[in-house]
Parts: structure tokens; sequence; C-alpha cells
């Protein structure tokens, strides 16, 4: 494959995947997407620990333009999710855009030829070497050194990150934690040939992530020590088999399976109405949660443990039919004293109680707030990305930054759901770089940069309608960054976010029309 590109996307999820399609059925050929895993899928290849799913509905948790008529579950699996994400590179002929293993360093705006060039080097090569150093994902690497993998580079007029917002692993900042001396891993990492049977577990977080995993474990494990820091607000889980009667009518009478998508669409849009109008609306779903915490647990003791005391909504609200059973078990222990220190294979507590441990798994999600990590995108006059975001990540619609011209964003900051399917909103964005993109060639335009004020108007508006919802002030969550800037959620419908993305508004931004001459 050449080494210029007239578009570089990053990441194989639904985000880059999909922008690639819609490419594709623009005429658009020369363009190619970097993926540092060895398949595509991007969340849904890369976090496959037991019971892993999607907590929106599969009719909705699709594309628009490819609906899937053969979910097998109302909810379905990562297996399948990958499964379909695979199907979706292949019908449409991606694959020959793909680079697989292609883990991308860096990507550096030249001013000269208002284009990007982008860094990148062969992953496996890279993972092994950080493992080598004993370094984390993230970690700045010593280009000096001589051990390090070989990099290359290509030219590319546009680049769109497919990144998504949560793929750096969080840990706990914990003292001793990396002397432990069993076995560790995060949900993201899942160890699959770690056998639970006979061993004592230790899991650190009750987010999404773990509700799904936790009563997987505690089906093997002899023991398992759940460390619950903040119990999460969890309602009964409407799942079940889609009948292969239902799948077949899908097939055959395509309308009906977009009439059942439609029906979930405006079932879960109904839900803004509480979280940023009327809080009390959200009442309702704090008592269907305090019922299913009666229901499925008897213990008193355990149900004062589970039930949160922040507001409904103000995190994201899970579901799980299997979650509590897994707590009630005797097997489990819901531990809420917090952690002092890990020693040796110890666990101990705020209190000072010691708890040995063979396996600690974290599930303590991902680092929301740097989406792209330090050092890797510079831009106008080689300013990093995340120093133009010290104050808090912002964009124009969630898609381009001031300073940062002909680089967009999939998935970027305020364009997260608390309520409802991501794929909506990556549709709506991709509509908009692609309309862009469209305008760019009309026109004869060599670079697109947002203006400032217009990228501080829009933020100013979405801020203002964060201010008086459940997720701005409802509690401490990884929404908000430690300024008390929600840099994360879209606050309206997302009808709303699709109307905006509709067209590319080029009197924002600042059009170039030719590069300035080399040299
Ligand atoms: O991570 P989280 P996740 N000591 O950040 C706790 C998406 N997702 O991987 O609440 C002790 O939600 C932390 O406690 P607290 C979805 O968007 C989607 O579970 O901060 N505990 C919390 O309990 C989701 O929101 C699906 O007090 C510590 C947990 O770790 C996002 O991914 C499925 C700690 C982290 O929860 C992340 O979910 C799964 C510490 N030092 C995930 N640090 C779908 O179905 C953190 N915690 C689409």
């Amino acid at each position: 494959m050449s080494q210029t590109a007239k578009i570089a996307i990053i990441g194989t999820g639904f985000s880059g995947l999909g922008m690639g399609i819609k490419l594709k059925e623009a005429g658009y050929d020369n363009f190619v997407i970097l993926e540092q895993s060895d398949d595509v899928g991007g969340t849904w290849h890369e976090n496959h620990y037991p019971g892993c799913a999607c907590d929106v509905q599969s009719a909705l948790y699709s594309f628009s333009f490819e609906q899937n008529p053969n979910w097998t579950r109302m909810f379905a699996q990562q297996k399948e999710i990958q499964a379909y994400l695979r199907s979706c590179a292949e019908k449409y002929d991606l694959m020959k855009h793909v680079r697989l293993n292609t883990h991308v360093a860096g990507a550096r705006f030249d001013e000269k030829t208002q284009s990007w060039t982008v860094e990148t080097c062969d992953s496996p090569k890279l993972w092994a070497y950080m493992q080598d150093k004993g370094l984390n994902p993230g970690d700045k690497l010593n280009r000096k050194d001589k051990g390090l993998p070989k990099f290359s580079t290509f030219k590319a007029d546009v680049v769109v990150s497919g990144m998504g917002g949560l793929s750096t692993p969080a840990y706990p900042n914990i003292k001793g934690i990396d002397t432990f001396t069993g076995k560790s891993f995060h949900s993201q990492d899942w160890d699959h040939d770690y056998d639970f049977k006979g061993k004592r577990v230790a899991v650190i977080g009750t987010g999404a992530s773990a509700i799904q995993f936790v009563p997987e474990v505690a089906k093997d494990a002899a023991h398992l020590d759940l460390y619950q820091r903040t119990p999460p607000w969890i309602v009964p889980k409407p799942d079940r088999e889609i009948r292969s009667l239902e799948r077949m009518m899908f097939r055959k009478f395509p309308q009906t399976l977009n009439a059942f998508r439609q029906s979930i669409y405006w079932m879960l849009e109904a839900r803004v109405l509480g979280f940023v109008g009327n809080p009390r609306i959200l009442k309702i779903g704090e008592l269907q949660a305090r019922r299913h915490i009666r229901n499925q647990i008897k213990d008193k003791e355990l149900r004062r443990k589970v039930t949160p005391d922040f507001h409904f909504g103000c995190k994201r609200v899970l579901i799980s039919n299997n979650y509590y059973p897994a707590l009630a078990q005797d097997n489990v222990d819901v531990l809420t004293d917090g952690i002092r220190e890990v020693r040796g294979n110890m666990i101990v507590d705020n209190n000072g109680h010691e708890r040995e441990v063979d396996c600690i798994i974290y599930g303590t999600g991902f680092k929301a707030q740097d989406p792209i990590p330090a050092g890797m995108v510079h831009g106008r006059g080689g300013q990093d990305l995340l120093d133009a975001w010290k104050g808090g990540a912002e964009a124009y619609k969630g898609s381009a930054i001031a300073g940062f011209p002909n680089f967009f964003m999939l998935m970027g900051p305020n364009t997260g759901l608390g309520h409802s399917s991501m794929v909506y909103m990556i549709e709506s964005q991709i509509q908009y770089v692609l309309d862009a993109l469209k305008k760019m060639d009309k026109h004869g335009w060599k670079s697109v940069e947002v203006k400032e004020d217009a990228q501080s108007q829009y933020n100013a508006s979405i801020h203002a309608k964060l201010g008086d919802s459940v997720w701005q002030t409802g509690c401490k969550s990884w929404y908000v960054n430690e300024n008390g800037k929600n840099t994360t959620l879209w606050p309206g419908f997302t009808w709303q976010f699709r109307q905006q993305t509709k067209r590319f508004d080029a009197g924002q931004y600042v059009c170039e029309p030719e590069a300035v001459e080399a040299g």
C-alpha cells in the first residue's frame, strides 16, 4: 500500500468502519483505516470478558443502513457484535483499506503542505517491547532506545479519529498494588487461560463491566471479594432470546425490524426529559431500581450495602438480572471499607483487615478524560492536543478542534450518551465529516479549521445546558473532570445533534484554498 492517502482513519470500531463505508459509498477510495489490534471491531474486539454484552438493545445498537435481522438476543453479546462488525467490513469491501497490527504513534499537522504526517509502527512488536520494559499504555517512549521497533510515516490530507472515548484502561492508585504477588488483570485484558476454580478472587470496581463479569467469575471461584466504592443504580434487563420466527419476519419484512428499532429509539429518547428537564421523572426509575434490590436480595445488610445514595441517572444506569443474585451467593462478599494497601498476596482494607487473594481483577474503567494520549496529536505550531485541552477536552460539534485543521473526531468531546445508542451519534458525525470532505473537494479547499470563537460559543451553550442536568450536579462521575467540567456527555435529544451535524457549516471554519509553497 502506498505511503500516502487522502484520508487516514484511526480505529475499526463502529466509528472507523462506519466512516469507511460511507466514504466508499460517496466514491472515495484513497483512504486507509489503521488498527492497532489484530482484528476489526474496536471496543467489541478488545473487551471479551465473560458476560460482556451491550446494554443497548441490539436492534438500535447497529448501523441504520445495515440493520441486522439475525441478532439472537434483545441485547447482543460481545462475540455477536464483533462478528457483525467484521461482516460489515467484509460486505462493504473495507478490508483492503484496513491495516491491522498498525499502531498510530503520532500525527502531526504540516503547515506548509496543510496535510498530516502520520507515524505508525508494528503493534505486536511495540507491545512486546513495552512489556519487556515494564511500560503501560500511554507511557512515554524513549525514542533513542535502539530496541524500539521501527516507525514509518505516511502523508494524509485528512485524519479522522475513530479511537473511541474509552480505550485506555484506568488502574487504581493503591499503595503496593504493583508488588502484588498473585495474578492480576484489567477487565479489558482478560486472561481466558486463567482458571478461577478453587481460587480466591478480588474484584475492584462495580461499574458496567464488573456487573457483567462478576456473576460469571462467581460461578467458578472458590471465593470472590467485591471491593465496592460506590454502588451503581441497577434496573432489570429486559433481555430475551429473539425467536427464529421473529428473525424470519425481520428478514422477510425489513420494515418490521425498522419499526421495532424506531420504537426502541423513541422510548430511550423519552428518558432525556428526566435527565435534563424534570429530575422528578427519574424518581420512577429509582423506585424501579429499589424494587429490583428488594426482589433479588433477601439479606437486609447486603441490601443496604448495594443501595446507592446519589441521584439516579447521574452515573450510567446499569441493567442486570444476574448481578444481585451473584452477590447473594455464599462464596461472595461485598466489601465497602475501601483498600488501604496491597501487601504480598494480601489486600488490606482501611480498617487494617487483611484478606488473602490469588487474583485481582480491575473493573476500574477507563481514562475517559484523556480520549487521546498525550504526545499523539500535534496541530498548528506543533501544539499537543492535550495542551489545547488543559482545561478539559472540547470540540466544535464533538468533531473539530481549533488549531487542528483537517482533523476530525468521531465520538469526540460531549458526544457521549447516558441514555441511548452511540451508533446514532457516530452516524451523525460521519455525515458531518463526509459533507466536510465533499465541500473541500467541491471548493478546492486544502484545509478547514474551525474558528476559535465558534468552538467557544458552541461549548458555552453545551455547558449551559449541562449545568441544570443530573449528569452535572448529581454526583461525582467519570463524565465530569477534576475541574467540574463535563467533557463527555451530549445534553439533549440525539435528534437535536443529528440536526446540527446534517451539513458541514463552512462559515464557522477558516477554509484555505491551497497549500503554501513548500521549502
Ligand atoms: O468502568 P466504570 P466500566 N478504588 O468507570 C471503581 C462502557 N461500557 O469499565 O463509582 C475502588 O463505569 C469505580 O468506583 P466509583 C460504559 O459507558 C459499556 O465498568 O468511581 N474502586 C467504579 O465502580 C461504562 O460507563 C458497556 O466510586 C474504584 C468502577 O471502578 C464504561 O464503559 C459495557 C477505583 C469503574 O466503573 C466504563 O465501564 C461495559 C479505586 N481506586 C462498559 N477506581 C455496554 O454495555 C475506580 N473504581 C455498552
